[in-house]
């Protein structure tokens, strides 16, 4: 076994008697207490449950990590490419097929290594094994064009529609700005893909766009979702200071980065010319200033927690919560921060049992899965 799964595992059996006690908070829907499901994880970045039980988790030093359904955290998954883990770039998002059940295909975002030293978000397809233990099949299914040297803004977040295409989301690499207002390129743009790599029959097809281009304007897209109402597609993106934006990005539009955002310099000039809005742009649903740093973002249907179904819940990383929106119209109408100050949340799901799953944005061997359970009063 490799050194460093053998540390791994080390941790993960030394941390799984002694969970950390379970903190308690007051929300809307009562006391909630926040119970590690799996320690020893290092920068997890996503996971995703599986029909079997148990879950996937990325970590963003490139381990893919499988939960058994008893709850045991498995050496990695071998089978992987080399991904490039400098700055935020690592193995990112993950998401099982729609009928993974039959298929067993998993995709991958990762920041890959391309040449002359420069990366780009790919995202790689295989098929798990029975036992969790390894991919095989492994194929690139997408490549963001141009690669540029840095260790910034790689996105990226997988989601797929209800007909089954794979929306993947991506960032403007930092510096790369002047490439988000061309449609000619996957800089800072939400792309729509076949889960062969292909495209969908109904991608916007505009003139001059790559026809995987679904919309442009985007800064830094770490989050995304699917309505599960109207199945449209969610996500959430970082501005630099402030203008962090929800949007429900639709097929052929331009979300403004850089041209207009909330959103300032660093060093608190204005970006650009400092506008907020211009004809054929659109505005953000919702925006954060200061900025949160959103991540995951997910849905909470059911009756788990009976006054939260329907509303979207968006891990913080800077600001250290989970944020409850609830929606109307499309507007953003109540926000409550839940969790406030306790960690950075890197991503969110809605397990089977119908939970909200957390995972925290923690080295080895302090990332976890939290799961969030009523408190008794
Ligand atoms: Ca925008």
């Amino acid at each position: 076994m490799h050194r460093r799964a053998v540390l791994l595992s080390f941790f993960a059996a030394a941390a799984a008697p002694l969970p950390p006690q379970a903190p308690v908070f007051e929300s809307s829907a009562g006391r909630l207490k926040l119970v590690t499901v799996v320690a020893g994880l290092d920068h997890p970045w996503s996971f995703a449950f599986l029909p079997e039980g148990g879950m996937l988790v990325t970590e963003r030093p490139g381990w893919l990590r499988a939960v058994a359904p008893d709850g045991r955290l498995l050496a990695p998954v071998s089978g992987l490419p080399k991904v490039s883990a400098t700055g935020q770039g690592g193995l990112l998002d993950v998401a099982l097929h729609p009928d993974f059940a039959t298929t067993r295909l998993v995709f991958l975002s990762f920041a890959e290594p391309r040449e002359d030293g420069k990366n780009a978000t790919s995202v790689m397809r295989g098929r798990l094994s029975e036992d969790l233990a390894r991919l095989s099949d492994v194929t690139v299914i997408f490549r963001q064009q141009p690669a540029y040297k840095g260790g910034a803004h790689f996105g990226s977040r997988l989601a797929f529609d209800r007909t089954g295409a794979l929306f993947v989301t991506t960032g403007d690499r930092l510096n790369l700005r002047p490439l988000v207002q061309q449609t000619d390129n996957h800089i800072g743009k939400v792309i729509r893909i076949t889960e062969d790599g292909g495209i969908p029959p109904d991608n916007p097809k505009l003139e001059g766009w790559l026809p995987e281009v679904w919309s442009i304007g985007h800064r830094n897209l770490q989050g995304a979702t699917i309505h599960p109402d109207t199945g449209q597609l969610w996500t959430v993106e970082h501005g630099a200071k402030g203008g962090d934006e929800l949007n429900h990005p639709e097929a052929g539009k331009n979300y403004g980065w850089p041209v207009i955002t909330y959103s300032r310099e660093y060093s608190g000039e204005p970006v650009g010319e400092g506008l907020t809005e211009k004809a054929g742009m659109e505005q953000p649903v919702h925006d954060w200033t200061p900025s949160i740093a959103p991540s995951g973002m997910v849905f909470l249907t059911g009756g788990r927690y009976p006054q939260w179904s329907g509303n979207l819940f968006v891990g913080a990383l800077a600001l250290q919560h989970v944020a409850r929106l609830v929606l109307k119209d499309g507007k953003v109408v109540e926000e409550e921060k839940l969790f406030d100050g306790y960690t950075r949340f890197r991503d969110l799901r809605q397990g089977p049992d119908g939970s909200l799953y957390l995972l925290t944005d923690q080295g080895a061997p302090m990332g976890r899965v939290l799961k969030v359970v009523k408190a008794a009063s």
